[in-house]
């Protein structure tokens, strides 16, 4: 036994109680009361803490080529960053490149990941070329222990329909799971124009043009072929309320239809694009109405919407500014990495869902869509990803405080109910009060179960 964690309140999805913890060699070894400590344990008191397991943000662009740059966390600052607000896992996107075998662009992706990670890691495959053998590569992919892939249907990497179509085919044919970034890239594209041409260059025209129906249509859309083929779909960033409402209507007709949502759409409306600092908000889909939000924590509390993830793709301001006349050179996204659990749980602090919702949301439901055995869950025989949690902690968000590679984030001077005191990623202190104590290259790539398990 290494590590035994006392009398703080376990949470996980269906329970709470108070007990110990005792972990040995990054495994969950007992959970008990009063577990009695042997010779060289350190003892960690949680009494009146949370204890909550790590945080798993399937949706994360580190080092991502994108709008011209490179998104502002590499691997080790965003793993970093993550450890440092109790998230223990991060799903990455790696994008193929055209006529690349799917399991050559996993390795790519690691090469660069392995030795920077601070905490565990996964990827998905972003699918964007399937002809000739390629879309056998998928079935590869799997076999690989990376069972998820994605497909945009905007950006010059998007996909047409008809390659969507054999995604999901073949996705159902070898136990993949299929995500969708869901926009209708040809309304954009004309409303974009559109606009341009009307000199409406301001980051309020992102918004423009891409409101909640553009969104909303190719969610519906997506949906539709998926039910089709009666396979599984996980919608990425789920930002609107019609789109909201059709998740409901597949779930309640049987489809296995997942949903994501992050936390700037729960946190932050469209108005933001009015602002002076529009541009740092630019992200797609982008940010939208009161109405949508309402809709999105409806969900949550309904059970339609089924993980929280953040879609983390901060760029630096001075490449933000590159859109201050031109809506479309704002490199878009935005931070949150370290932001999401915290959030979430102070939500849950402030009595807007149950922190065993949020349990949930960020972990135990993003580890089983995505087939991550060992992760999600306080119990034994689980890794030791584990957050101790003070409701009592107040916490101003400031650039200062996080611990990215960012110079901006939307989320400052935001403020949290209760924080995160430390983090553990398999048994090691990685987040000690503030400070992140971790190190490159303890993440382990986490090869994952396919659905046909
Ligand atoms: N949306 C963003 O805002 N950034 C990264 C990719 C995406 O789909
Ligand atoms: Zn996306
Ligand atoms: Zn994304």
């Amino acid at each position: 036994m290494d590590l035994i964690i006392k009398n703080g309140t376990i949470v996980n999805s269906k329970e709470s109680y108070v007990a110990d913890i005792a972990v040995a060699d990054g495994k969950i070894v007992s959970i008990a009361q009063d577990i009695q400590p042997v010779d060289g344990v350190k003892v960690v008191d949680a009494s009146g803490k949370l204890v909550l397991p790590g945080a798993i943000d399937v949706h994360t662009h580190l080092a991502m080529p994108f709008g011209g740059t490179v998104s502002a966390d590499g691997y080790f600052a965003g793993t970093r960053a993550a450890a440092c607000g109790g998230t223990t896992t991060v799903f990455d996107f790696a994008l193929q490149d055209f006529n690349e075998n799917l399991v050559d662009t996993v390795k790519r992706r690691d090469a660069l990941a392995s030795p920077e990670a601070a905490v565990d890691y996964a990827f998905h495959v972003g699918v964007k070329d399937v002809h000739g053998d390629l879309l056998d590569s998928m079935e590869e992919a799997v076999n690989f222990g990376v069972p998820s892939f994605k497909v945009f249907m905007v950006y010059d990497f998007g996909v047409d329909d008809g390659v969507f179509y054999k995604v999901l085919e073949k996705a159902k044919e070898c136990g993949g799971q299929i995500s969708v970034h869901a926009e209708n890239k040809e309304i954009i594209g004309m409303l974009t124009k559109r606009y341009l041409s009307e000199g409406k260059t301001s980051a309020w025209y992102h918004y423009k043009s891409r409101p909640e129906f553009v969104e909303a249509e190719a969610d519906e859309r997506a949906i539709s072929w998926a039910k089709s083929l009666n396979t599984s779909l996980y919608i990425v960033h789920l930002a609107n309320k019609a789109g909201v409402e059709a998740v409901t209507k597949a779930k309640d007709e049987g489809y296995e239809i997942y949903s994501e949502t992050c936390p700037h759409y729960l946190h932050f409306t469209k108005e933001v694009y009015k602002r002076e600092d529009g541009r740092n908000f630019v992200c797609s889909p982008p940010i939208k109405g009161q109405e949508s939000q309402d809709a999105l924590w409806e969900a949550i509390r309904r059970g339609d919407i089924d993980t929280i993830a953040t879609d983390h793709c901060p760029f630096q301001s001075y490449e933000k500014d590159w859109g201050i006349d031109d809506f479309t050179k704002i490199p878009n996204g935005c931070a949150a990495i370290e932001n999401m659990y915290p959030y979430m749980l102070s939500s849950a602090n402030e009595g807007k869902v149950s922190y065993q919702k949020v349990v949930e949301l960020c972990c135990e439901n993003p580890a089983r869509i995505f087939g991550c055995e060992t992760k999600g869950f306080l119990s034994v025989g689980k890794d030791a990803d584990i957050v101790i949690y003070d409701t009592k902690k107040d916490m101003t968000i400031t650039k200062e405080a996080m611990h990215s590679d960012y110079d901006h984030t939307i989320w400052e001077g935001v403020k949290l109910h209760g924080y995160p005191i430390q983090t553990y990623s398999r048994g090691r202190l990685v987040f000690d009060n503030g400070d992140f104590v971790g190190e490159a290259g303890w993440g382990k790539f986490i090869k994952r179960v396919s659905r046909k398990k």
